[in-house]
């Protein structure tokens, strides 16, 4: 029997059609590709944003010091030197206008235990530099405290200098060292 070179044809374009269908109909989904953000970017962007906003978000903690809500909670996790930290979700914090020794001056290893004694581990109340937010090493500028019994909060900050690990040194910033109090009431 002779087959003709239309039907040759016919059954070629059907079976290239039939191909394409069931091949479309497994084929996995094109490749969608979805931005992600890294987790330190996204909190220093949320972080931003609301303090230089209305501090009315739900970043803002419900405890208070001295009467007034403390910016932001974190647990400190690696002390850098004697007024650096690591926190989380704060990322690294920088003690708002005092000054340590550094590496390799006298003072160094001192006022980093010391720090380390004060907060390692530990939960923390942070008041942010309203002004700045952030020194220009990407470090949270803030005043530290930390629990000191049921009622009253130490501040880290003061007490490094009283104990003589740090000095003063009052950037413009929020803040005035010279109005701060050792032990303010928390709750
Ligand atoms: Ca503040
Ligand atoms: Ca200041």
């Amino acid at each position: 029997m002779r087959v003709s070179p239309v039907t040759i044809l016919a059954v070629f374009i059907i079976g290239f059609f039939t191909g394409y269908l069931v091949y479309s109909s497994t084929a996995p989904p094109p490749l969608t590709i979805t931005k992600t953000t890294t987790a330190a970017t996204t909190i220093r962007q949320t972080f931003t944003t609301t303090i230089l906003s209305t501090q009315t978000t739900t970043i803002t903690s419900s405890y208070k010091v001295d009467g007034k809500p403390v910016d932001l909670v974190a647990t400190v996790y690696r002390i850098v030197d004697g007024d650096t930290f690591d926190a989380f979700p704060s990322g690294r914090v920088r003690l708002a206008d005092i000054n340590t020794p550094e590496r390799n001056e006298p003072g160094y290893n001192e006022a980093k235990e010391a720090l380390r004694r004060l907060v390692e581990g530990k939960k923390v109340f942070l008041d942010v530099d309203n002004v700045n937010v952030m020194d220009s090493y990407q470090r949270l500028v803030a005043v530290v405290y930390v629990k000191h019994n049921s009622t009253h909060v130490l501040n880290v900050n003061l007490w490094l200098v009283t104990n003589g690990y740090a000095m003063f040194r009052d950037f413009n910033n929020e803040f005035n060292p010279y109005t701060w109090s050792l032990y303010l009431p928390f709750s």
